[in-house]
């Protein structure tokens, strides 16, 4: 049943991009959940990012559980905190927040997730996690209290990205921040993708189709989106199947 991370390599490979919607339990109920995922079904959306930054308790469970109903599409945490590890779902991705200094975000929540991920059935995924800044505080740097790396210190993120994958980690996301004003740069994406072997996850800012094209060229194997389709479910018009 390990096989979400075998698919993304698949996909990698095969140069087929990926797009994940970000649902956040803060905001999205699991009343009226159903009609959202049909429209997840019927767009190009290959997979279903779950989590936030300030969620509580208990209500990522009850939104995953709701949310599988719906789809055949994995389901993966995308955990804000230890509270968030839904076993209803298919895998989780174990964020190293590799641009901040904080051993909690580098080691400390992962070995309090241990006692409950063992009791589930996740497939969990070793992810280095890099925000970068883009022109205001995002949730990620108040929560964690560590600051973003630099839009112009592009040989520093490359350094660091590759220092995750040698680490092992299986999965590097460069991070603008929920709701950013603009995406993470393309001349960084592509220079952190022709650095790394594993597959690279972009979010955050992403608003129209163009960019997300954009940054498909550039390098990102999945990209993530969530305030685009929050704000305006016409978002998935442009993204038909
Ligand atoms: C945030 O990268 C994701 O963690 C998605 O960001 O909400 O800006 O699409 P947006």
């Amino acid at each position: 049943m390990r096989k979400i991370y075998q698919d993304i390599l698949a996909s990698t490979s095969n140069k087929e991009k990926l797009l994940a919607v970000l649902i956040d339990p803060d905001k999205m109920m699991p009343e009226g959940i159903s009609d959202f995922i049909q429209n997840v079904n019927n767009s190009i959306i290959t997979h279903i990012f779950v989590g936030g930054s300030m969620v509580e308790d208990n209500k990522t469970e009850k939104l995953v559980s709701e949310i599988k109903k719906y789809t055949n599409l994995p389901v993966i945490v995308f955990p804000g905190d230890v509270s968030q590890i839904a076993e209803q779902a298919d895998a989780i991705l174990f964020l190293s927040l590799i641009s901040g200094r904080q051993s909690e975000y580098l080691i400390g929540k992962h070995v309090k997730a241990v006692s409950k991920l063992k009791k589930t059935d996740l497939e969990v995924i070793p992810t280095g996690y890099i925000l970068i800044e883009n022109g205001k505080e995002t949730s990620v740097q108040k929560v964690t209290q560590t600051l973003p790396m630099l839009r112009n210190d592009i040989q520093l993120v490359v350094d660091t990205a590759i220092a995750g994958e040698l680490l092992g980690m299986k999965l590097i996301y460069l991070e603008a921040g929920s709701g950013a004003t603009h995406p993470i740069d393309i001349k960084m994406i592509s220079e952190v993708k022709n650095a790394i072997q594993i597959p690279l996850i972009v979010g955050g800012g992403i608003r129209t189709k163009e960019q997300l094209n954009n940054v498909y060229k550039s390098g990102a194997d999945l990209v993530v989106i969530g305030t685009a389709f929050e704000e305006d479910e016409l978002f998935f018009d442009n993204l038909q199947k």
